[in-house]
């Protein structure tokens, strides 16, 4: 079935459907975020901005680490139950990926499906995006790929469905939900079940575990981590022209048990002024820059959630040591019974 020896379609901004603004957080959405992070407090900032190119590269890094469980074990979940989860999908199944990165782990996902109709690819990083997605349709020449340049958290327009396909997967691996606050998550997860539906999403979480376990793969002892933590105040610097250095911060990523999540933050060693477009903002020693949450769930918790925003629960696969997860979720049609 591998005819089409087609080049994967260059990556496509689409537009928001509400403002019609473009939505590939570009640098003035960063210049603006920025300078509201700076202007708040508790200062904070969307961790969507980690994923310039060198972000992008020093998350792939941080998927081979010995202390990042996750990446690894997804794989080893979706290679393992492929066929399964193919057999869920469908025939024809068309593939929607929210933050798709390296396009590694959807492979397993092709290797075992018929025929998939099509993948679309959604990444807030285009150049990388486009890469991966060129590099994937090398692979699988039969395939139509179509990657967007996209920031998924905020309402998409995606292209309509294929004549002849079968059912819309979403496919959000990697417990990149967990970066969301609860409500957040909600909305999001509310959202993408009215865009699936009669389709289902195939969502990868990660669990609550030993907190050593956790604070160990968000610490990790080649500096990885804090470099990529970093690199958001070099892409500042970079793209916004600010004055950071990042000597002068720390990594800090530590396990809020209570809220069941990893928490991590810029904190400032000294006092400090940076400067944004002609504005100074003073930074106390010890102040931090909030940069990610990264939720931690149980399987029940997460069913919660799901039903909650319309989603019909299925199987879930968990590994043995009861790392990781990967759920399947049914959206039901709109008026059907959840
Ligand atoms: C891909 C967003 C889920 O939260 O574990 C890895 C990103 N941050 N190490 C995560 C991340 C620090 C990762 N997500």
């Amino acid at each position: 079935m591998l005819t089409r020896g087609t080049k994967a379609a260059p990556a496509e901004r689409v537009l928001d459907s509400q403002c019609g603004e473009e939505f590939a957080a570009g640098s003035s959405a960063f210049a603006r975020d920025v300078a509201a992070a700076l202007a708040k407090r508790p200062r904070s900032i969307s961790p969507k901005y980690f994923y310039d190119a060198r972000g992008s590269r020093l998350f792939e890094r941080i998927c081979e680490l010995p202390e990042y469980y996750p990446t690894r074990t997804e794989l080893a979940l979706l290679a393992a139950h492929a066929g399964e989860i193919a057999a869920l999908m469908g025939p024809r199944a068309e593939i929607v990926e929210f933050g798709a990165g390296s396009l590694r782990k959807v492979r397993r996902l092709l290797d075992a499906m018929k025929q998939p109709a099509r993948y679309l690819p959604i990444d807030i990083s285009g150049e990388h995006l486009s890469d991966a997605a060129a590099a994937l349709q090398r692979d699988y020449l039969g395939l139509e790929v179509r990657p967007v340049v996209a920031d998924y958290t905020q309402r998409l327009l995606l292209p309509a469905p294929l004549p002849h396909a079968g059912r819309r997967i979403g496919f959000f691996p990697g417990s990149t939900i967990g970066n969301f606050t609860p409500a957040q998550a909600l909305q999001f997860l509310t959202m993408t079940r009215r865009s699936l539906g009669g389709g289902a999403l195939l969502l990868g979480v990660d669990l609550v575990k030993d907190p050593a376990v956790l604070h160990a793969a968000y610490n990790d002892s080649q500096g990885i981590t804090a470099a990529f933590n970093l690199n958001l105040l070099v892409r500042a610097n970079r793209e916004l022209g600010t004055d950071f250095d990042p000597e002068q911060f720390a990594h800090c990523a530590f396990y809020n048990a209570p809220l069941r999540r990893i928490e991590m933050h810029l904190v400032s060693r000294r006092r400090q002024e940076v400067a944004l477009a002609g504005q100074v903002f003073d930074i106390d020693e010890g102040e931090t820059l909030h940069t990610e949450y990264s939720h931690k769930f149980t399987v029940d918790g997460l069913h919660e959630m799901a039903r909650r925003a319309g989603f019909r629960p299925g199987p879930v696969w968990i590994d043995e040591q009861r790392l990781f997860s990967v759920h399947w979720l049914e959206a039901p049609r709109e008026g059907d019974q959840a």
